[in-house]
């Protein structure tokens, strides 16, 4: 565990859809109607409510985020965010992604959500680098600290080992600089 500020900042290895707390992120497309991956597991798990929220919103452009409650899930919600396909670094991916983190926290806070867990978005089937993707999201999340003092707990949810130490290795560097 890490801190940063006044928010514990953590990594744990596992399936988002257990976890207690204010609301899970899921890494949805443009149609927000559900996918493969974690969007399928939170679909799966939540159950046919979060469908039909997410049909009357009615999709989210990439970068954007949207909220729903969260079914039949521990987390309260369910902030749906898309990050964009990677084809290269040549089509402001890193932006993109940067603000899938940020306007999710930014949802977040209209909705006082004090603990938030994120997954590896874009990192799937949308074939983001990790290591670079980890950077994205961790500067994005201290950067919506260093401005909004009201986070008590960031989690990021790692599905399998490598990832999870990949972001590990990479919040070892940036908080220890960040100090
Ligand atoms: N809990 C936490 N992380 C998970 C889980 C889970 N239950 N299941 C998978 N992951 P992906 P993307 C990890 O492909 O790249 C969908 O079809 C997985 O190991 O889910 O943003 C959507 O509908 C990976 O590290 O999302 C979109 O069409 C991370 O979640 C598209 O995929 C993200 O992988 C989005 O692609």
């Amino acid at each position: 565990m890490y801190i940063y500020k006044n928010t514990k900042i953590s990594i744990v290895q596992g399936d988002i859809t257990k976890l207690k707390v204010d609301a899970i992120v899921n890494a949805a497309n443009n149609r927000l109607l559900g996918g493969g991956g974690v969007d399928g597991a939170i679909h799966r798990a939540g159950g046919i409510e979060i469908l039909e929220e997410c049909r009357k919103i009615g999709g989210c452009p990439t970068g954007e985020a949207r909220i729903t409650t969260a079914g039949k899930m521990p987390s309260k919600y369910v902030i749906h965010t898309v990050g964009p396909i990677y084809r290269g670094a040549k089509n402001n991916e890193g932006e993109l992604l940067y603000k899938a983190y940020f306007n999710s926290l930014k949802l977040a806070a209209d909705y006082d959500i004090k603990t938030i867990a994120f997954p590896s978005i874009s990192t799937g089937v949308y074939g983001y680098p990790i290591e670079e993707a980890s950077e994205i999201s961790t500067k994005a999340v201290m950067d919506f600290i260093n401005e909004n003092d009201i986070l008590t707990e960031v989690i990021f949810v790692l599905f399998k080992e490598k990832d999870f130490e990949i972001y590990k290795r990479i919040l070892d560097k940036i908080l220890e600089m960040s100090k």
